[in-house]
């Protein structure tokens, strides 16, 4: 759905959930990430794009003052209700709606205190599949935030109170990638963020003759929830043993020279992010260049780096990389890797656009054959980050 379709879909939905037309719209993309995975929260470099993919909230005052929020997502999940008089707390853990909840409190303390409202949400960014859609539900809620109070936040200010929202209400201690590119993606551009000075560079993809191809492997493995923290607190011992503030700040000359010091985990997962930093930066490079074989090495470089020594991986994400890499350049396909947090969700492909309906076909025939499921194709160009539709 363009976000044209988007804002008639979900004011159609207001209105037959409130009964009255909606006042203010926003929305909010997901995104995919290129290159530079689980280097967020090493203060490394990463290297995301806006899809074009979004979650949309319309919104209005309540049909008498009060200080209630109603949340009403046409996705099926229980409403939710926020009483504005007292203090806004988590709700149980795993509910969709503290992403909203944490974000209205960073307003909250703030002293921006939005008042009662009405709102409906809908989102076309795929649950669970590594492409951000929580990101995505933070950031909207913090745009319709903005337009209910009056005051735009600066975007960096924004999207760390969307990030302090995802760690103190949904519990996941989440690196900064995934809010500051639904706050700051722009069209036709690459982010690349240094996710240490917070500095971001655009790095343009309009080259007409390469797409972006998203594929979702469509299984999310429940695993103990405890994997993302375990491999930060690696990342933190390897730091800690190796003398320095972060693994941004480590070589891979100086993890060598200390591998004795260290189990044999740790000294993977520091292999990995060292070398996917490195990787980062030469894909800017590579893209800003137009070096489209350059950039797919590293892309896949990067994947086997997070399927062996970060173990992130998984049969369906390998499955998919496998039959992208049997294609090769002649058949299209650049580069390809998965992208997000791991364990499940999407792979990203670099591929040459008048080949994407046979890579795409071939992909989804041997995903078939291989796993026994159906995968989900689609292209996204570089999207904007978010914006208001209606004000
Ligand atoms: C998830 C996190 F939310 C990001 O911060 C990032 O660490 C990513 O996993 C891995 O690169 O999306």
């Amino acid at each position: 759905m363009t976000l044209d379709e988007l804002t008639s879909h979900v004011s159609a939905e207001f209105q037959r959930h409130y009964a009255r037309p909606p006042r203010w719209i926003v929305a909010a993309p997901g995104r995919v990430n290129l290159i530079g995975e689980h280097t967020d929260y090493n203060d490394g470099f990463v290297l995301p794009m806006a899809i074009e993919r979004y979650t949309v909230i319309a919104a209005d005052r309540p049909d008498r003052e009060t200080n209630q929020i109603r949340l009403y997502s046409t996705l099926g999940d229980k409403p939710a209700n926020l009483d504005l008089t007292m203090p806004v707390k988590p709700f149980p853990k795993g509910a969709w709606a503290n992403y909203p909840a944490g974000v209205i409190a960073g307003f909250l303390a703030r002293g921006l205190n939005p008042g009662g409202f009405d709102a409906a949400i809908h989102s076309t960014v795929p649950l669970g599949g590594g492409l951000s859609s929580s990101a995505a539900l933070e950031v909207s809620t913090a745009t319709l935030l903005e337009v209910i109070t009056g005051k735009k936040l600066d975007p960096v200010e924004k999207a760390l109170l969307c990030q302090k929202a995802e760690h103190e209400y949904a519990g996941t201690p989440c690196g900064i990638m995934d809010q500051f590119i639904s706050v700051l993606g722009r069209e036709n551009h690459l982010l690349l963020l240094d996710c240490r000075s917070r500095r971001t560079e655009l790095v343009p993809l309009d080259d007409p003759s390469v797409a972006v191809l998203i594929m979702n492997t469509n299984v999310k493995h429940e695993l103990t929830g405890s994997e993302y923290p375990t491999r930060r607190k690696q990342c933190e011992t390897a730091a800690k043993i190796l003398g320095v503030p972060s693994l941004r700040d480590a070589t891979a000359d100086l993890l060598e020279r200390a591998k004795n010091k260290m189990d044999e985990v740790v000294y993977r997962r520091a292999r990995h992010v060292i070398g996917e930093i490195e990787r980062t930066v030469h894909a800017a490079e590579g893209i800003r260049a137009g070096n489209w074989p350059t950039v797919g090495q590293l892309m896949y470089a990067s994947h086997y780096s997070l399927r062996d020594d970060y173990e992130v991986s998984c049969n369906e994400l390998d499955a998919v990389v496998e039959i992208a890499e049997s294609i090769g350049i002649k058949g299209g396909v650049y580069g390809c890797r998965m992208t997000g947090g791991g364990f499940g969700g999407c792979t990203v492909a670099l591929v040459k656009t008048d080949a994407v309906k046979a890579i795409s076909k071939k992909i989804a025939a041997d995903y078939k054959k291989k796993i026994g499921i159906e995968t989900t194709i689609f292209v996204s160009r570089p999207a904007a980050g978010a914006t208001v539709l209606k004000m």
